[in-house]
């Protein structure tokens, strides 16, 4: 399998509720190298930009709210198959269907505020590095 890289967002839920260590942890002795890494408070501009995709969604709004509301934790992951394995180490967007022993189902508190953030496919995630990282 080919070396990938993929981005990562721990959200404000989880980093208001301390879990910033808990959860850089499972990345790391799951086998991801973090390459790059920041907290920051994302503006508004830059939220709304970064979810742009779901714009037309009806909780948009609320998303963009939420992911401003506080900081978050901005990473750069690298592994072998490294955009699936962490979709799959971060569980299912809605952590009441979240398979045991992932990142949402120990820790996210619902389908909006869900711990965590992960790239979806390598040209996402591609777009998503070069977003936070201009290096990458
Ligand atoms: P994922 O984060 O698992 O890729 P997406 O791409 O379907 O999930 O949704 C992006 C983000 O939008 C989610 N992380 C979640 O915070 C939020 N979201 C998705 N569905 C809802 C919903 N029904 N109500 C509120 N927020 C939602």
């Amino acid at each position: 399998m080919a070396i990938e890289r993929t981005f990562a967002m721990i959200k404000p839920d989880a980093v208001q509720n301390g879990l910033t260590g808990k959860i850089i942890d499972m990345i790391e002795q799951n086998g991801f190298t973090i390459l790059r890494m920041q907290k920051l408070k994302m503006a508004t501009e830059h939220a709304q930009s970064f979810y742009a995709v779901h714009k037309q969604r009806p909780f948009f709004g609320e998303l963009v709210e939420f992911i401003t509301s506080g900081p978050v934790v901005v990473m750069a992951l690298e592994k072998e198959n490294a955009v699936a394995d962490w979709r799959k180490l971060m569980g299912a967007t809605n952590p009441a269907e979240a398979e045991n022993g992932t990142v949402r189902k120990l820790y996210a508190e619902s389908i909006g505020k869900n711990a965590v953030h992960g790239s979806d496919a390598q040209d996402t995630a591609r777009q998503e590095l070069a977003f936070f990282f201009y290096d990458l």
